[in-house]
């Protein structure tokens, strides 16, 4: 495994799933709480109104981030609790709570990653037409800038934004997540208006935060045919830019993929993408599995299909596809020449407490081992990977489908609220344990090595 002193190993969370207190200090509405309010949207009637209530046990949580050693933590911040109405009056007690957080994180020797954007959009600013409303890149500028002073004297690394392709598609093209919204005009000036905030914030950041790090956080993975059929070859091609390429293309290298470009090009006035395609330090990337693209009856005539019988997968049904995740770092490390931070990589499980009180979940650490190997063989092959995060901390409200899947590496009783490290938190424990010691062994042996050539280049002086 990578060095422990260079290699960051994290956890990521986000504010919506696990926060809770969604009604508490001032906090406003955001798009999810009215979404989990709309009948028949979220499995089993579930909403984000006490999560894991991490609002109050933040200091418990990271006593468990502790435990398992992780040396970065990355969190979001939720919009709404620090600007309730999206824009204008600040929420002294939302920056407050950051504020503990990041005191408490630093206290115990773990880095902060803030992301600005994991989806929980202040209603207010949906009301006024949300990602379509070409305003926003101010509302998020402005939104960065507050954060920016409020934070940055002790985080230094932000994201702006957390898989943007999701949310765009799922909840603007597709109605699938908050707002609901299917529409194609939706969907494209959403897009365009998502890359024009990042490369705002990603400004404000950049003039307001010294030794910043900055960058965002994209899905990319390979996307196959789910057949050799026609029809889901010519939808695998349709879906894949909006998937991969419609976020990272205009942000590296100022243009969208030919296939998006004309029914974008409307929203797109003089001078936006110079002011999206900021440089950024490093590639975020979210990684599960690839996907297998079947055609089907929506505006973007693509939908997700079922990978061929002999892949192996997730509880949940996801293939369990290492060698792509190796192949997908090194695409990306080949196209974007940055240094990446693997900031989503996990799987959720069908996990119990046993009568001992403890959960085994040997199917995750199996997922785990797998995709980290895969990720040393990209490294070995040349990819500057710098970071692997796993999702996620502590199972939590996973969107539309609500409590049902477990992503933790701790295990959350949501009637109790109590937490218990899972067989899978011992085995990460114990791989950050063992990559700093393999570390500091290989450190000693090139010492070694050195001081031997050394001696001998001395001996031979002394011979000449
Ligand atoms: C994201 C993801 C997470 C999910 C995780 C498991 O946007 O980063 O959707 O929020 O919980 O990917 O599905």
């Amino acid at each position: 495994m990578p060095a422990a002193d260079s290699f960051l190993w994290g956890v990521s969370t986000s504010s919506f799933q696990i926060e809770g207190a969604s009604h508490l200090d001032g906090r406003g509405d955001s798009i999810w709480d009215s979404y989990c309010r709309q009948q028949g949207r979220i499995k089993n009637g579930d909403t984000g109104d006490v999560a894991c209530d991490h609002y109050h046990r933040y200091p418990e949580d990271i006593a468990l981030m502790r435990d398992i050693g992780v040396g970065a933590y990355r969190f979001s911040i939720s919009w709404p609790r620090v600007l309730p109405r999206g824009r204008g009056a600040a929420n002294q007690a939302g920056l407050d709570f950051y504020d503990g957080l990041v005191d408490a994180l630093l206290a115990a020797g773990i880095e902060p990653w803030a992301c600005l954007y994991h989806w929980d959009l202040p209603q207010a600013l949906q009301d006024l037409g949300g990602w379509q409303n070409r305003d926003i890149a101010g509302w998020f500028a402005d939104y960065a800038a507050l954060l920016a002073r409020r934070l940055g004297d002790r985080v230094k690394r932000f994201a702006t934004f957390n898989e943007p392709c999701v949310f765009t598609l799922f909840g603007y093209g597709l109605g699938w997540n908050a707002p609901g919204i299917a529409d194609r005009g939706a969907l494209h000036q959403a897009i365009h208006h998502v890359n024009l905030s990042h490369g705002r914030a990603i400004d404000v950041l950049r003039q307001s935060v010294a030794n910043a790090s900055l960058g965002a956080i994209h899905n990319r993975q390979p996307c196959y045919p789910a057949t050799t059929r026609e029809e889901d070859v010519a939808a695998t091609w349709r879906f894949a830019p909006y998937w991969n390429d419609a976020f990272p293309y205009p942000q590296h290298f100022a243009h969208y993929p030919l296939e998006l470009a004309e029914a974008i090009e409307p929203y797109i006035k003089p001078g936006d993408m110079a002011q999206i395609a900021r440089p950024v330090d490093w590639f975020g990337l979210n990684h599960y599995s690839p996907h297998y693209i079947r055609a089907d009856v929506n505006l973007i005539g693509a939908g997700f299909g079922a990978p061929p019988v002999e892949v192996r997968r997730t509880a949940i049904g996801w293939p369990i596809v290492p060698d792509a995740f190796r192949d997908t770092l090194l695409d990306i490390h080949h196209r974007f020449r940055l240094p990446i931070y693997v900031l989503e990589n996990g799987t959720a499980a069908d996990d119990k407490l046993d009568e001992a009180g403890r959960v085994q979940d040997p199917a995750r650490i199996a997922y785990l081992d797998a995709y980290t190997r895969a990720m040393q063989e990209a490294i070995r092959a040349g990819a500057d990977v710098k970071g692997y995060f796993v999702w996620s901390l502590l199972d939590n409200f996973e969107w539309t489908s609500g409590y049902s899947q477990r992503f933790g590496l701790v295990h959350v009783d949501f009637a109790t609220q109590k937490r218990t490290l899972k067989a899978s938190a011992h085995w990460y424990a114990d791989l950050i344990r063992t990559a700093r010691t393999s570390r500091i062994a290989a450190d000693r042996a090139e010492r070694d090595t050195m001081t031997e050539r050394a001696g001998a280049a001395a001996a031979t002086a002394v011979s000449d």
